[in-house]
């Protein structure tokens, strides 16, 4: 895992203290401050997030789901051959997976091998361990660590002419901003990928927004603890309360003209927020200890964006890969999109 402890706090401190995120509303450009959207996953966060997928209100499971219902055995037929390494980023709970490795079964695949990739070393187990007993032909191998470090250990210890895949599921992509999300792609495709390697990859579209601000503020408030447990893990972090959480409510917004739903933190009074003399260590920069907050100003914790079929046309282009195949789920929301080196 290459995000420590003290990295963390030392990103929480810069990021809260500088307006750096250009926040627009309805013409006005304000500058932000924010959280980095790491604080959102700690194991309650991954617990929370995972009620979150079983959710009506947020689609993007659901209909992530029945593609691969309907279509992982063509797409397998696409991307895996025998001797295959399937390499799946950010892999969660793996309740997607399984549709993935059934295709791989019946379509009788020998020697493949499914490297997870995930941050939480008990997520990773608990979720790898009936997958070993379902799919005995198959290979599992967990790597616990961040998305960079696992594709550099992927390209040093398999031979390049083993066909690779990797999968990208859940809108992941989607926390990254379009720039980001273009220059991740085209790394991994430099450094983990050989031509005719292929990358799998589940992108939500920007669908009506009364449909896209109910998925991320749903009517059992889910999606609301969900991000309100971000300020309880930032004060596990620090070891003290640098935030009262009934000082803040969740703000749910979709910004329709970017194309992404934004989630901040919105103080619901004057505050002050405090953060102790010995962590001024971890700070590089300003040094500055104290926050002052106003009533109604917004801390902004995560995005999550939203593609348009040329905005994700030109994601392809930049990362030098190619579009190769695309499966939408039966509601017409949801694609899993296959781009190729
Ligand atoms: C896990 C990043 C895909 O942005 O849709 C769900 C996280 N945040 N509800 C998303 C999330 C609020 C989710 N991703």
């Amino acid at each position: 895992v290459s995000n420590t402890e003290e990295n963390l706090k030392s990103s929480i401190i810069k990021s809260i203290t500088s307006k750096d995120v250009v926040y627009r509303n309805k013409s006005h450009e304000t500058l932000v401050r924010s959280i980095p959207t790491m604080v959102l996953y700690d194991d309650k966060g991954l617990e929370i997030f995972d009620k979150i997928t079983y959710v009506p209100d947020y689609y993007l499971t659901e209909a992530e789901i029945d593609v691969l219902k309907n279509h992982a055995v063509e797409c397998v037929s696409k991307v895996a051959r025998n001797g295959s390494v399937l390499v799946e980023l950010g892999c969660g709970a793996m309740r997607k997976t399984k549709y993935i490795l059934e295709a791989i079964v019946a379509q009788g695949l020998q020697n493949v091998r499914y490297y997870a990739v995930d941050l939480s070393e008990s997520s990773l187990r608990e979720s790898l361990l009936p997958l070993t007993e379902a799919f005995p032909t198959i290979n599992f191998i967990g790597l616990l660590g961040c998305y960079e470090d696992s594709v550099q250990y992927i390209a040093k210890t398999i031979p390049t002419s083993t066909p690779k895949t990797y999968l990208w599921l859940g809108s992941s992509i989607g926390n990254l901003n379009r720039t980001e999300a273009a220059a991740f792609l085209k790394q991994i495709c430099e450094k983990g990928m050989q031509i005719g390697d292929t990358f799998l990859c589940g992108i939500d579209r920007r669908n009506a927004p009364e449909v896209i601000g109910l998925a991320y503020n749903d009517t059992q408030g889910v999606t609301r603890d969900f991000i309100m447990n971000g300020l309880d893990h930032i004060n596990t972090i620090f070891g003290y309360p640098v935030f009262d959480r009934t000082a803040f409510e969740y703000l749910s917004e979709y910004q329709e003209s970017e194309g992404r739903h934004a989630a901040y933190y919105r103080s619901l009074r004057n505050q002050t927020v405090a953060f102790r003399e010995g962590d001024s260590s971890v700070v590089n920069g300003t040094g500055q200890l104290k926050v002052a907050l106003k009533k109604g100003e917004i801390i902004n914790v995560e995005y999550s964006y939203k593609w348009s079929p040329r905005e994700v046309d030109a994601l392809v282009e930049t990362a030098k890969l190619y579009n190769v195949g695309k499966w939408t789920d039966s509601r017409d929301m949801y694609d899993l999109h296959l781009f190729q080196k």
